[in-house]
């Protein structure tokens, strides 16, 4: 069963509450939908989000190297043979999120070939995650309103705070309204994407030391390797590398030079098959992961739970995949729901995301 041909929808899909945070603001999934074709028939699909400020890439730029690099040399191969396919997508330097689309939309065709789904082939440990919720940059009695509010209607007791803010005391007046207001039952954590210098975060930390936050994810901009080295070893809580380490290289070197002590894994940036890579790296060496959310769609969340569910290591935290009630709408036909704070894996073959074609057409752009 050979791949014939991949298609590139992108397509556009307001948000009702845009997300902001230290390195953008999204206020609408400008996303694109990649479909690998097989000869046989069968259809793989994922969803490609663009993160120009993160990752360099854009809705075009994802339809273009598609369309004009990997597809024309993709084409031919057995869909099965996963490392010739990327030993293709390898010759080509970043476009992390295109070959993450590419890469997932595979393996949902590979599901579908064999009839099973695929949190069952990358590892089946459990069927559920419990969901972690971002909350983005407002004023503290909003956000602590947003916590509560999703603690009651959900059953989410995990937040991830994004930070990254000036002064710092809107960051730190945040934590301390959430844990006064939340409580002691409920994990906190931090994200300020690169917003802090490495000394401002540990001013934050000494400033929050007795609330128990439990992570502080990508303080300052890895590249400022002394700093951050140094912020990481006196940090009492695990300094989480994320847009710093998409692939399991900026992973290796991340750990090894100390830039961080555990890892985000994206699905949308790494696929199935470098977050797998990432992963046994991380478990290989003690260090602790987290699933991320790269203000996935429900297609996009779909896939981060088959990957964190089918693992032991992925499915122990909470993981990030509640952003997509801030959309207005969607692509996915069955709406994921979210239940006593869990997202269940579908029980379908592949990864269970099936497109409601009439949503497709009105919301696509081309
Ligand atoms: C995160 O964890 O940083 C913001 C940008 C992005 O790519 O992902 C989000 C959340
Ligand atoms: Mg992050």
């Amino acid at each position: 069963m050979k791949i014939e041909r991949i298609e590139t929808i992108p397509y556009a899909i307001a948000y009702t509450h845009p997300l902001k945070f230290a390195s953008g603001e999204v206020t609408s999934a400008d996303h694109v939908l990649v479909r690998v074709y097989t000869d046989d028939g069968v259809v793989g699909l994922a969803d490609a989000p663009p993160r120009p400020y993160t990752y360099g890439e854009t809705q075009e730029s994802i339809v273009a190297i598609i369309d004009k690099i990997f597809a024309p040399q993709l084409a031919g191969i057995e869909i099965v043979d996963r490392e010739r396919i990327h030993a293709v997508l390898r010759r080509t330097v970043n476009n992390q999120v295109a070959k993450g689309a590419i890469d997932v939309a595979v393996w949902d065709a590979i599901g579908k070939a064999l009839g099973t789904p695929v949190h069952k082939l990358l590892g089946g440990y459990t069927d559920r995650m419990r969901v972690s919720h971002m909350l983005g940059f407002r004023p503290a009695d909003e956000l602590l309103d947003e916590a509560q509010r999703f603690r009651e209607q959900y059953g989410i007791t995990t937040f991830k705070l994004k930070v990254g803010r000036r002064p710092l005391s809107l960051d730190v007046e945040a934590c301390h309204v959430l844990r006064e207001g939340l409580g002691d039952d409920v994990e906190i954590y931090l994200d300020a994407n690169r917003g802090w210098t490495a000394n401002e975060a540990l001013e934050v930390l000494r400033r929050t030391q007795d609330l128990g936050l439990s992570l502080l994810e990508e303080p300052c901009d890895a590249k400022e390797a002394m700093g951050r080295r140094r912020l990481v070893e006196k940090s009492p809580i695990p300094v989480v590398g994320d847009e710093s380490v998409p692939t399991a290289g900026d992973a290796s070197r991340e750990l090894i030079s100390g830039g961080c002590n555990a890892i985000c894994i994206k699905t949308a940036r790494s696929g199935f098959t470098e977050a797998t890579e990432i992963l046994g790296l991380c478990t290989g060496l003690g260090v602790d992961v987290t699933m991320g959310n790269q203000i996935d769609t429900q297609i996009g969340s779909l896939a981060t739970v088959t990957f964190g569910a089918a693992h032991e290591a992925t499915s122990r935290r909470a993981g990030e995949l509640s952003n997509f009630l801030d959309m207005s709408d969607d692509l996915l036909a069955d709406p994921i729901r979210i239940v006593d704070g869990t997202i269940a894996v579908r029980d379908l073959p592949g990864v269970g995301a099936e497109i409601d074609e009439d949503k497709l057409a009105a919301y696509r752009l081309t």
